[in-house]
């Protein structure tokens, strides 16, 4: 019994370190695990080397480490966007250009990014400096990676970005519940949809225990 809630527990663990990493776009800076619950990974200003991506038909390309998950989209049209609130709009809202869907699988997943269609966000034109936010949940918390841009209307998605990546079978477009998520980036608070997942696991360990 006690070996078991041990092995139990100790897959719990290994659940909450599993985490997601963007791919394409690339982001602000590597992947660093203990800060991805954290505004943009723990990197809190644009970098110089911006990608150039494109204002419309845009792919996003992420490696998730958790077989059911949540994602979306905010962006920010700030040069240098340091906080949550600078993905705002000015009704204090996130400025959400793919809305949250759910996914089931692990591995690289492409999905994709219209900007141009966002008439609703201003500053979305060719040649701007952007920030996206992609807001990650596969059962422990809110996770956060950033990739800063310079939108253009001539460019698509490199070939290499998106040939080893699995479609998303939910299209993004479609309009869900945004979950709340929390201003300073802790991982307990604004859980998404999929987090009963975790709820239900940890909840199984403790009555075992
Ligand atoms: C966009 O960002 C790049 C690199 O940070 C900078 O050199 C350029 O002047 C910026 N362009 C605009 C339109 O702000
Ligand atoms: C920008 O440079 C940093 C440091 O060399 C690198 O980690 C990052 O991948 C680069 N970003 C892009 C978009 O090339
Ligand atoms: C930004 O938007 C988020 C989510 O829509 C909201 O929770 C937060 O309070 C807003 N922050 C500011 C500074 O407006
Ligand atoms: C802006 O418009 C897009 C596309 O119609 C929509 O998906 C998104 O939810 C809207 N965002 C806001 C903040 O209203
Ligand atoms: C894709 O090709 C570009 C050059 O065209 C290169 O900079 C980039 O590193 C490549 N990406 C991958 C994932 O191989
Ligand atoms: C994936 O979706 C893109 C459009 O977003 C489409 O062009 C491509 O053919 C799809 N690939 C597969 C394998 O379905
Ligand atoms: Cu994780």
């Amino acid at each position: 019994m006690r070996f078991s809630t041990v092995a139990l527990l100790g897959g719990l663990a290994s659940v909450a370190r599993a985490h997601f990493q963007l791919q394409y776009p690339v982001p602000r800076g590597p992947f660093v695990e203990d800060n991805e619950p954290t505004f943009c990974d723990g990197y809190n200003d644009a970098v110089n080397n911006r990608t150039v991506f494109p204002l419309s038909n845009g792919i996003i390309n992420l490696n998730s480490e958790h077989p059911q998950w949540t994602a979306g989209v905010i962006v920010s049209t700030k040069a240098d966007p340091t906080s949550f609130g600078d993905f705002n709009n000015s009704a204090g809202t996130y400025q959400l250009v793919v809305q949250y869907f759910q996914q089931s699988g692990e591995g690289k997943f492409c999905f994709p990014i219209d900007l141009a269609a966002n008439s609703n966000v201003t500053g979305l034109t060719d040649g701007a400096n952007v920030t996206i936010q992609v807001i990650f949940n596969g059962g422990d918390g809110n996770l956060y990676q950033c990739a800063d841009l310079t939108l253009s209307g001539s460019v698509s998605v490199p070939a290499n970005a998106t040939s080893s990546c699995t479609n998303t079978t939910s299209t993004p477009s479609t309009s869900s519940t945004a979950p709340s998520t929390s201003q300073t980036g802790g991982a307990a608070k604004g859980m998404m949809p999929m987090s009963g997942f975790a709820v239900g696991a940890l909840g199984l360990a403790l009555s075992i225990l």
